[in-house]
């Protein structure tokens, strides 16, 4: 008779895999034909591996980033049946509130691993997962906390997902920092109906991983249940010994369609029946009748575990729905106040809040990119979970400068280098943020969020996903917008617009050094994802210089500044272009309002249409596209709120729908000019 692995509580093992399966029995047989579940995944055949994987989690600062097929290691982590049941029936008591798809889970810890926020979008599960494991380490070796010295981050996925950005992404951040985390991959041969073939050459992304430097890497059945023990025991105890990365890859049969809808029509005959051959259910309980339980037992088990499931789903069919007036709640840290992890707030860290009066000590005016620099230098020396990464950030300093001698003052544990991908430097802060951490990262230029697009949009809805059981706040510092000199169509771009659309991001757009300081001061210092642009024209312009406002001035997001009042037109704009927009305002002869927004996201919307009651005109200016650009909101918010005091159109200035040319007097001809804008505000005036 073998002896069971000495590792697991086999009797729970079997528990949690008989519940996993009978919940799929029912979601498949009535609860998705009846409605109750509109979008229903199975695990069926995936259990085992996973079952095992959540009970090895019992460290307090383990995590798991898991995807939709890992209800099983939920239920191992701690959820109950009642409560997976009230995910995929959109209930109130599932872990979104009903907002997300029921097998998109969180969860903080109950004992076993923090569950990170899942996403819909396969593949992006594993960039937060080596944050995590990187924040692990700054945690003890940085901030001295020895308890968690063996916790690890784990991240579960399937055969397709090592095709996307995300898993290379994560595998180098991992291999080059030689971070403790484990990827599992739950090798299916199918991406809904895509053979593996065509996500790895040959299929087997562990023989192809063989020659990965600093990689461990272990590979077998997922379903048998001897040998898928030995491994995970093996996997785990590398990595907590420090030895890893490693990945481990566990074969298993996927036993129903993708989703609901799906009838495997793609599968022949014959393979479906070897794919039942490998169910790890009787092999479970081949495993253990006779050692744990005798035939009786197992029958009773698996009774008593239907009872329990049924009882549940009743459970979960009585629990109320949620409340559609509550849809608005939790997009922001105002809303509900702290999350219950993510973020210094979750942790009771509270930071000083600041002054909003500018205590300048120097009179000497310093540019915006010493703004920067000094006000990045400064919260890392107050804030000791601070970190400044990005590309070339580290010893160079910053392709702009920004950081220029803080990996020196502040080491190069908290001001490094990244690998040159943007999802991982984005995903990587998510994954920090939610282990406690500030992150901030720069990405060297608008253009090049574009690989982070995803990232960004998941950091940003994570916490309204997970009803504020999760945040994570980080602050994102991206140059951009045309040069003084030079432009051209990937250093220039501000598309500011995209991130103000972007649910959850607070933009910040300055246009001087005060301002500057002030803005980037609060994000640090606040519990909400923040983009904070820097525009490149302003970085060392003349005209943005200011004396440095103190080592605690703060601007409160929303509050715009009126660099002049007056009766007869309002100037609406931010960033690059309020120099221009005073420049021009100078040369009108008439009393203009110029009001420099300062943030989008919030935008001081009662600023705005206070003076345009008092003047009854305005011009919108910006140098994004004028197409869908942000002025269309301004101008639509006046159109609906002040309409009637208006004395002529809202008139809108921005760059026509092009890039930005390299030829610089194209470039001119595209970027707001003060003579167009002066022409501008004189046909109005003139209206
Ligand atoms: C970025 C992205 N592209 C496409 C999809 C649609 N989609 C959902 S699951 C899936 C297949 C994933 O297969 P695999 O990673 O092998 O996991 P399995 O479902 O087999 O467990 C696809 C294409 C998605 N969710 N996200």
């Amino acid at each position: 008779m073998p002896e069971l692995h000495p590792a697991f509580d086999w009797h729970l093992v079997a528990r949690h895999l008989l519940t996993s399966r009978a919940m799929d029995d029912m979601e498949e047989a009535e609860l998705y034909p009846q409605g109750h579940v509109p979008y229903q995944f199975s695990a069926r055949g995936h259990e085992l591996g996973q079952i095992l994987l959540s009970q090895l989690l019992n460290r307090p600062f383990d995590a798991a980033s898991v995807y939709y097929r890992s209800r099983p290691f939920m239920l191992g982590s701690g959820l109950t049946a009642e409560e997976a049941f009230a995910c995929g029936m959109a209930r109130q008591g599932s872990v979104s509130a009903g907002r997300d798809v029921g097998v998109v889970f969180n969860m903080p810890s109950r004992g076993r691993a923090t569950v990170l926020p899942m996403s819909g979008d396969v593949g992006s599960q594993f960039t937060p997962a080596v944050g995590w494991a990187q924040a692990i380490r700054y945690r003890v070796e940085q901030l001295g906390e020895s308890e968690l010295e063996d916790s690890i981050a784990t991240v579960c996925g399937g055969d397709g997902s090592v095709a996307t950005n995300g898993f290379w992404s994560a595998l180098t951040i991992a291999t080059t920092l030689r971070l403790p985390v484990l990827f599992v991959i739950e090798d299916n041969d199918y991406a809904i109906s895509v053979r593996k073939k065509l996500q790895t050459p040959g299929g087997n992304i562990a023989d192809n991983l063989a020659a990965f430097q600093n990689l461990c890497i272990w590979q077998g059945s997922g379903t048998e249940p001897a040998e898928t023990a030995a491994l995970v025991v093996e996997a785990v105890e590398a990595i907590r010994r420090g030895e890893g990365p490693g990945l481990l890859r566990l074969r298993v049969p996927r036993l129903s369609g993708h989703s609901g809808h799906d009838n495997q029509s793609y599968k022949l005959e014959e393979e479906l029946q070897e794919e039942w051959g490998r169910d790890p259910l009787p092999a479970l309980k081949a495993y253990l009748v006779g050692t744990l339980l005798d035939e009786a037992g197992w029958e009773a088990l698996v009774e008593e575990v239907r009872q329990e499931v049924m009882q549940a789903r009743e459970a979960a069919l009585a629990q109320p729905q949620p409340d559609p007036a509550d849809i608005t709640r939790y997009v922001w840290a105002s809303d509900g106040g702290s999350a219950q992890r993510g973020g210094l707030a979750a942790e009771g860290i509270v930071l000083p809040a600041g002054n909003p009066a500018p205590q300048p000590t120097d009179p000497r005016r310093i540019n915006m990119i010493e703004a920067v620099r000094r006000t990045l230098d400064t919260e890392l020396a107050l804030n000791p979970r601070l970190l400044v990464f990005g590309e070339d950030v580290g010893e160079k300093g910053g392709v702009h400068t920004a950081t220029m001698e803080l990996q020196k003052k502040h080491g190069e544990a908290r001001v490094f280098d990244t690998s040159l991908s943007e999802e991982g430097i984005i995903g990587r802060a998510t994954g920090m943020a939610l282990a406690g951490l500030m992150p901030v990262p720069e990405i060297q230029f608008r253009k090049y969020a574009d690989p982070a697009t995803e990232q960004l949009h998941n950091c940003g809805t994570l916490r309204w996903r997970t009803a504020n059981r999760f945040a994570s706040p980080i602050v994102v510092r991206v140059p951009g917008g045309f040069g003084r000199k030079v432009g051209d169509p990937w250093h220039s771009v501000t598309d500011e617009v995209s991130f103000a659309h972007d649910v959850g991001w607070r933009v910040a757009f300055p246009s001087n050094a005060e301002d500057a300081v002030g803005l980037l001061r609060s994000a640090l210092r606040g519990d909400d994802p923040t983009l904070f642009f820097e525009h490149r024209a302003q970085m060392d312009a003349a005209w943005a210089r200011r004396p440095y406002p103190g080592d605690d001035y703060v601007i409160p997001f929303g509050q715009a500044r009126f660099l002049s009042t007056g009766d007869d037109l309002t100037l609406v704009t931010w960033g690059a272009m309020v120099e221009r927009c005073e420049l021009a305002a100078r040369e009108v002869d008439a009393a203009i309002e110029l009001i420099d927004l300062r943030t989008i996201i919030p935008w001081d919307k009662e600023a705005v249409l206070e003076s345009v009651k008092k003047t009854s005109k305005v011009l919108i200016v910006h140098e994004d596209i004028g197409l869908a650009g942000f002025g269309a909101e301004i101008a639509a918010t006046i159109a609906q709120e002040v309409f009637m005091y208006l004395d002529g159109p809202v008139e809108r200035l921005a760059a026509p729908a092009v890039p930005i040319p390299f030829n610089y007097e194209l470039m001119e001809a595209v970027v707001p000019s003060i003579a167009l804008i002066r022409s501008h505000m004189g046909q109005l005036l003139a209206f």
